[in-house]
């Protein structure tokens, strides 16, 4: 598979870095795989733009994403501006016959992703969402265990993602607090990721029932669109929070299994703790991000005097992706996910198959989403085909 892909890409901030980073790491590692090329990248702010364009390596820089997607020497979209400018960027893009790749969540609601999807198929495109945790390769391997069999009937999914960049009080309004530009808070930022794994891991959910809270519900007015490190200033007016600073909810699974989720942006001394924990009939798995290495794993096979949880170093040549980096042992990080991800979109796109996780998922995705939210509106369970 020799072929190039050339990218125009929509943001330059995190995911714009993350993004470009695997972008250029792709051929180095991956050398057997379709190259992307990177040709625009594209930002409202001029002088942000092409500072970041030289910086990250792109061919060239535009400021109106219109322009971008009319280029004719573009094959695919790739969108991780903020939440609300999704929607219509797929759908023009789609239109204009480019490929996608979104960031998550897909859309600010399920109507919206369900609409990104119909687009995608009636263009004919191939469309990705950006679940990248599932390209962890310790994550790879807990999901062949399950579908080997390994761990027998699933009983339990656990997952908690925790994180506590906004526990100050005097944290700014940002623009991930604003329901109109993000859709949610640490729900559908955080809890998303939570729930992709599930669907990837477990399978589709039946049933479900949520809490949530917003725990400091005024904040100081950012002065621009900062980030996860913006600081408030305290005599700045105030503005409302109008997303959950956390939400929790409880699911039944299709197969039978059990499952409990918790995304917060409350919790002190996590920074980046996205964690979950599978219990089957044969044994169990632990994964933690923050020691995305490893993987915990237990069989009740194993001898009496032997048994217990042990650590596995998901670095061996017989763990995904892991033969295209160093010596067993020599670990990876958090960017590895992404460029994992973008192996995924370019093989795909490459020999002309849609990828995996795409807009389906990103639909399924939010229709979760959404039924925990309608779940905590009416305090009651919600079936998910409901939606
Ligand atoms: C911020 O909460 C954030 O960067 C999310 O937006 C990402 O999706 C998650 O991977 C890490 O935390």
């Amino acid at each position: 598979m020799a072929n190039n892909v050339r990218i125009g890409m929509i943001g330059y901030k995190f995911m714009g870095k993350a993004h470009s980073n695997a972008y250029r790491s792709l051929p180095m590692f991956f050398p057997q795989t379709a190259k992307p090329v990177m040709k625009a990248i594209c930002g409202r702010d001029p002088e942000g733009v092409t500072s970041a364009a030289e910086q990250f390596g792109w061919e060239s820089s535009e400021t109106d994403w219109r322009r971008l997607i009319e280029r004719d020497d573009i094959d695919l979209i790739d969108i991780n501006a903020p939440s609300n400018a999704h929607k219509e960027i797929a759908i023009a893009a789609a239109k204009a016959g480019k490929h996608l790749f979104c960031e998550k969540p897909l859309a600010l609601t399920l109507a919206d992703s369900r609409e990104m999807l119909a687009a995608a198929e009636e263009a004919g495109v191939k469309h990705m969402v950006g679940f990248n945790y599932r390209f962890a390769p310790a994550v790879q391997l807990a999901k062949k265990l399950v579908a080997e069999g390994r761990l027998g009937d699933i009983y339990h999914f656990r997952a908690w993602f925790l994180q506590d960049w906004i526990v100050d009080p005097e944290f700014p309004l940002v623009w991930r607090l604003d329901k109109e530009v993000a859709g949610s808070g640490s729900h559908g930022d955080l809890g998303a990721h939570l729930i992709d794994l599930a669907h990837f891991l477990v399978g589709d959910m039946e049933e479900v029932i949520g809490m949530s809270e917003t725990f400091i519900k005024e904040r100081p007015i950012a002065s621009s669109m900062t980030g996860l490190s913006a600081k408030g200033a305290s005599d700045a007016p105030k503005g409302q929070v109008t997303v959950d600073d956390a939400t929790l909810f409880l699911t039944r699974f299709a197969s039978g299994a059990l499952g409990s989720f918790e995304a917060t942006r409350f919790a002190p001394g996590h920074r980046c703790t996205n964690s979950f924990e599978i219990n089957g009939s044969k044994g169990s798995v632990k994964f933690d991000f923050e020691r995305m290495n490893e993987l915990q794993v237990y069989f009740t096979d194993d001898d009496a005097d032997v048994q217990g949880f042990r650590r596995v170093l998901a670095t061996d040549p017989s763990h995904a992706y892991a033969d295209a980096w160093w010596p067993p042992g020599h670990t990876i990080g958090y960017e590895h996910t992404f460029i994992h991800e973008v192996v995924e979109l370019l093989e795909a796109v490459g020999s002309g198959r849609q990828p995996s996780p795409n807009f389906h998922d990103g639909v399924k995705c939010q229709a979760v989403l959404e039924a925990v939210d309608r779940s905590i509106e009416q305090r009651r369970w919600v079936r998910v085909d409901e939606m």
